[in-house]
């Protein structure tokens, strides 16, 4: 008979109710769930996937070990005593020698969020390096010194705006960013049929630009100088429209004074009436400003988001109905979690203070192969695949063959995990539970939805948090005694602000709905000890200083490299999936015709593409899609190294981006990478 659960898709941020069909173990369909408040029945073809990564042959069921280059599957006490023993002798010749490395998917799953603890006191003080660092980490920075909290999450309000300017995402590719709002399509369908408008600003234009109302190219890189004339833009229309709560804004109207508007928009290379358009949406009805991803991978990532913030305030826009407005989860995140701190260690080679106790993943490979005390000589890989998503990332691949010991935390063996000594592969995904905790936080409406599993795991298969608590007991001697994860999450739900049960949640199989987002939350949830919003942070002042110096330098016969997301991908870890594959080769350098001619390159024909980090060759497709004088490569690609064991993506291995990209460009406030306009050369093969 077959039977159905009610889950959420785990794979991105959009968090889809899904409706999986099971007979046995065996996924019958893969469905999107119309009673689910918050998605609608929206899916896109990844959660179809989940199916195929259930199945997936090439996924470990068991720990493998490498001896040498060969893999024997091992039991997990072995796994275990042997990881712990090898562990204690590298902190007992150096306590500071053991690394974590955390991926992506850990954003995703709630019970790894809730259990690390252990293992990183297991380990002493690790050095700790996460996904974090090439993502989102300045949005993060700029909610802990603006709001007080660094999970203090605002969005924009799609259903009730007039205006959204979206800068540097991509919701068509990625489905939403920092801001869950699955089906995105039907939510700008609805803005736009009410009337309201859907801007893009992107060196690409995209899918999203391809569906707004209007799309404006922006010089990679310059974001920064664009925002400055768009907020002096928007105070020339008038006075801040600011909140009583407001702390600061003197002292940002004074720093704007040093710059002239036009040549900020030249640098940008937008011009000023197009910004002047801009800002009379902003301070006309309800209208909300979102950067994203674009935005944050830049090494002026801090003061980029710092500006949006100041622009949705100067407008009247932050805190709104129809404008930001901050989502209410039954899990309330600032209340859950400390707030982040800041600068209390520096990272060892090249002195990067720590934000939130994470030392840029750039700086992985240089912790790892710049010899003295303090070396990183073992190295714990959760989740995560940093040999293709970290900046010089065939650096760090090199860094790593030579470690006594990595330990990675994963299900494949990819680029990054063939150079493990153990593989520890967590259950499939149907055979584990699920909560959004970070991704309710950041919803379009106030929502809830808890996923039990929909399989019982194989025999002796383990859960991620299951394996990182065995870690840490076998690391520190001690078992773990702590809760189930579902009993934290139960005691979180409770001390929530719906007062919620795990029961009742549990219950309501797609979800429950709180309502809409609204206005009207702050100062009450400004988690700042005066509980007033702090617009300008001495720190972000120094560095809108800075910025004039900053420019970027002229590219001459270089090009800018950008780079770009698919609806069928996910950073790197889908490319198994032969239903997600198929279809044209997704790993191609986009670049404008008169680029191309210039340098003899035709269409379909290969590309060398060179940076100061390194050289990548790949299939040309031209493109008016794109700003000329810019190139883009998509990230997560690059299957082909030995040892790599995934059959489907070997097919289409693809070149991997981060091969190009610069380890030491990075924003000195957060220390998030910066990934936007690397110089390229580019010529025909
Ligand atoms: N040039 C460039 N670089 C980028 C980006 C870019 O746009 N351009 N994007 C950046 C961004 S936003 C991100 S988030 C990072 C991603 O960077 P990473 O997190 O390092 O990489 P992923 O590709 O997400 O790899 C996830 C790994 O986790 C494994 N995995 C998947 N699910 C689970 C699970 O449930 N448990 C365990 N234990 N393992 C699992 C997968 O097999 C895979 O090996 O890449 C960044 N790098
Ligand atoms: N299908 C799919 N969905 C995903 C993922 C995936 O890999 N595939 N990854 C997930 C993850 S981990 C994340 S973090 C999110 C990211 O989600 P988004 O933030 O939406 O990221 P992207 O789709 O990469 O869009 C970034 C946009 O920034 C533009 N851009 C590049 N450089 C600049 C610049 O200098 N200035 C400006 N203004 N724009 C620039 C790019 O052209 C691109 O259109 O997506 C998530 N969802
Ligand atoms: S948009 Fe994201 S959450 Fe929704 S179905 Fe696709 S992968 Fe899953
Ligand atoms: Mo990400």
């Amino acid at each position: 008979m077959p039977r159905q659960h009610h889950r959420t898709c785990h794979i991105c941020e959009a968090s889809c109710g899904i409706v999986v069909t099971l007979e046995g173990r065996e996924v019958v369909s893969i469905k999107g769930d119309p009673d689910h408040a918050l998605s609608r029945g929206h899916i896109c073809p990844k959660a179809t996937a989940i199916a195929d990564l259930q199945a997936d042959p090439d996924r470990l069921r068991q720990p493998h070990k490498r001896v040498g280059d060969q893999w024997q599957a091992i039991g997990w006490d072995q796994a275990f005593t042997e990881i712990g023993e090898r562990v204690r002798a590298l902190l007992a010749r150096d306590p500071a020698s053991v690394a974590l490395y955390l991926g992506n998917p850990n954003a995703h799953n709630y019970a790894t969020t809730l259990n690390s603890g252990p293992l990183f006191k297991a380990l002493g003080r690790p050095q700790i390096f996460s996904a974090s660092t090439v993502d989102q980490i300045p949005h993060q920075v700029v909610n802990l010194k603006l709001f007080g909290h660094s999970a203090l999450w605002s969005i924009p309000d799609i259903e009730n705006t007039e205006t959204l300017i979206v800068l540097g995402g991509n919701p068509m590719a990625s489905n939403g960013s920092l801001w869950v709002t699955p089906g995105f399509r039907e939510r700008a369908k609805a803005l736009r049929a009410r009337g309201g408008q859907l801007i893009v600003i992107d060196p690409r234009r995209g899918e999203t630009a391809e569906i707004a109302d209007r799309h404006l190219f922006v010089r990679p890189g310059t974001d920064a100088f664009l925002l400055v004339a768009l907020l002096k833009a928007v105070l020339a229309r008038g006075p801040a429209r600011l909140p009583d709560w407001v702390d600061g804004w003197g002292e940002v109207e004074a720093a704007l004074a040093a710059f002239d508007a036009a040549e900020c928009a030249a640098i940008a290379a937008v011009p000023m009436a197009e910004i002047d358009h801009l800002a009379e949406r902003l301070t006309r009805g309800p209208a909300a400003l979102y950067g994203r991803m674009g935005v944050a991978t830049q090494v002026h990532g801090t003061l980029n988001c710092w500006l949006i913030a100041l622009i949705n305030l100067a407008a009247g826009q932050m805190d709104r109905t129809g404008g930001i407005v901050f989502p209410k989860a039954p899990v309330d995140l600032a209340a859950a979690l400390g707030p982040g701190s800041m600068g209390r260690r520096t990272s060892r080679v090249s002195g990067y203070p720590d934000v939130f106790g994470e030392f840029p993943a750039s700086a992985l490979a240089e912790e790892i192969d710049t010899p003295g005390a303090g070396q990183v000589r073992g190295l714990f890989l959760v989740a995560g695949n940093p040999v293709l998503s970290v900046p010089n990332g065939a650096r760090l691949g090199r860094a790593m063959e030579g470690l006594d010991l990595i330990v990675a935390v994963d299900m494949y063996r990819t680029a990054s995990t063939r150079l493990a000594h153990y593989i520890l592969p967590p259950v499939g995904p149907l055979e584990r539970d699920h909560y959004g905790l970070f991704q309710m936080a950041m919803a379009a409406r106030n929502f809830g939805k808890y996923s039990p599993p929909a399989l019982e795991p194989e025999a002796g298969a383990l859960q991620d948090w299951e394996i990182l608590r065995g870690l840490a007991g076998a690391i520190s001697g001690q078992p773990v005694q702590a809760p189930a994860p579902r009993e934290m999450l139960d005691g979180l739900l409770r001390a929530g602000p719906y007062g919620l049960t795990l029961a009742e949640l549990e219950a309501a199989e797609s979800g429950i709905d709180f309502g809409a987002v609204e206005g009207g939350q702050l100062p009450a949830r400004l988690k700042t000890r005066d509980q007033r919003l702090h617009c300008a942070p001495a720190e972000f002042l120094a560095a809108l200083a800075r910025l004039p110096a900053e420019a970027p330098e002229p590219a001459g016969n270089r090009l800018h490299l950008i780079g770009r997301r698919h609806v069928r991908t996910n950073n790197s870890w889908l490319a198994n999936s032969r239903r997600l594959t198929k279809g044209p080769d997704r790993c191609t350098l986009l670049i404008h015709p008169d680029d191309a001619r210039a340098r003899g390159l035709a269409d379909g024909a290969e590309a060398q593409v060179t940076s100061k980090s390194g050289a990548v060759r790949l299939k040309a497709e031209l493109s008016d899609s794109m700003m000329p004088g810019t190139v883009s490569i998509p990230h997560g690609w690059g299957h082909g190294l030995p040892g790599v064991a995934l059959s489907v993506a070997a097919e289409r291995p693809g070149v991997s981006v981060n091969d190009l990209t610069d380890e030491t460009a990075i924003d000195p406030l957060s220390n998030n990478a910066g990934l936007a306009g690397v110089m390229v050369e580019v010529a025909p093969v």
